[in-house]
C-alpha cells in the first residue's frame, strides 16, 4: 500500500492555522471542539422535516448539508432559524447547489433569487466544467462575506465521468485560484496530491453508509472507515442513513451518534498511523 497522505496523519486542530478562509477554519475548529467529522445531509422536503433532523442531529455534526430548493415551503424565515441552530448547536451550513454555469449567472443564482443562498450558507460547491469563471464569479460573491467553496472533484455515483484528468484539472483549478475562497473538494479520495508545505484542502465524501451499499439509482456507499483511514477523506456526508432510519426521534440522534463515533474511531486510527 502506498504511503499514506501527509495531511491525514495531521490532527484537524493542527490544520487551522494553515487557513486563512474563516468557513475553513470554523469547520476545523467545531470538528475539533466536538470531536465530529460527521456532516448529515437533510434531504427533506418541508422546512418542518428540516428544522426536526437538525434539532436531533445537532450535537453529533459539524455541518449540515442542505438541497434548498427540493424546500417545498423555503422562506428566508427558515434560513434564519437554520443560521440560529447553526449558531446555538455549533456546525456550519453547507449548500450542495453544485453551481454549474458561466460566473455571472453563478454570481446572481448565488447572490439573488428566491432562495440568497450566499445570505445564509456559510459553504456550497461547484462543478469545473465551465472553467475557472465560476470560481471568479461566486468569489466576487462569497468572498467578502467570509463564505466558502468546495469543487466537485470525484461523485460518489457509478458511471461518474469526474475520475482521472477531469479530477487533476479540477484540483488544478483551485490550486490556480488560490486558496482564500476554495478550501476544498468533494471526493472520493485524498485529490490533493504532491499538496506543497502548509497547502491543505478539506476533502469531504458523500455516498456513506453503514447498512446499504447503494440505491436504485446509481448511488455506492462505503462505511466511515473506508472514507476516512482507507480514502484519507475529512469530513463524511450521510444522508438518508440518518435521517431514514425507522424509529423515530430518538433513532435518528442514536444513529447520527453512531457514524459520529465511528467516523471519529476511524480519523483516530489514522493519527495513529504515525
Ligand atoms: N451527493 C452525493 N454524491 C456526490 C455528491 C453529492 O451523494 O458525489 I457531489 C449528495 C446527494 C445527497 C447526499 O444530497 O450527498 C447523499 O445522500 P444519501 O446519503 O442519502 O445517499
Amino acid at each position: 500500500m502506498s504511503a499514506p497522505h501527509p495531511t491525514t496523519l495531521k490532527p484537524y486542530s493542527a490544520r487551522i492555522e494553515l487557513h486563512a478562509n474563516p468557513t475553513a477554519r470554523r469547520i476545523l475548529e467545531i470538528m475539533d471542539r466536538k470531536k465530529t467529522n460527521l456532516a448529515v445531509s437533510v434531504d427533506v422536503t418541508t422546512t418542518a422535516e428540516a428544522l426536526e433532523v437538525v434539532r436531533r442531529v445537532g450535537a453529533s455534526v459539524c455541518m449540515v448539508k442542505t438541497h434548498c430548493d427540493i424546500i417545498e415551503d423555503f422562506t428566508l424565515d427558515f434560513a434564519n432559524e437554520l443560521v440560529k441552530l447553526s449558531k446555538q448547536l455549533d456546525f456550519v451550513i453547507f449548500e450542495d447547489r453544485k453551481f454549474a454555469d458561466i460566473g455571472n449567472t453563478v454570481s446572481l443564482q448565488y447572490s439573488a433569487g428566491h432562495h440568497r443562498i450566499a445570505s445564509w450558507s456559510d459553504l456550497t460547491n461547484a462543478h469545473s466544467v465551465p472553467g475557472p469563471g465560476i470560481i471568479a464569479g461566486l468569489s466576487s460573491v462569497g468572498l467578502p462575506l467570509g463564505r466558502g467553496l468546495l469543487l466537485l472533484a470525484e461523485m460518489s455515483s457509478k458511471g461518474s465521468l469526474a475520475v482521472g484528468s477531469y479530477t487533476e484539472q479540477t484540483m488544478k483549478m483551485a490550486r490556480g485560484a488560490g486558496r482564500d475562497f476554495v478550501i476544498g473538494f468533494i471526493a472520493q479520495n485524498r485529490v490533493d496530491t504532491n499538496s506543497g508545505e502548509g497547502e491543505d484542502w478539506l476533502i469531504m465524501s458523500p455516498g456513506v453508509g453503514l447498512v446499504s451499499i447503494g440505491d436504485k439509482l446509481g448511488q455506492q456507499y462505503r462505511t466511515p472507515r473506508e472514507v476516512v483511514y482507507d480514502s484519507g477523506a475529512d469530513i463524511i456526508i450521510v444522508g438518508r442513513g440518518i435521517y431514514g432510519i425507522q424509529g423515530g426521534e430518538q433513532a435518528v440522534k442514536d444513529e447520527a451518534e453512531r457514524y459520529r463515533t465511528e467516523g471519529w474511531k476511524a480519523y483516530e486510527e489514522r493519527l495513529g498511523r504515525k
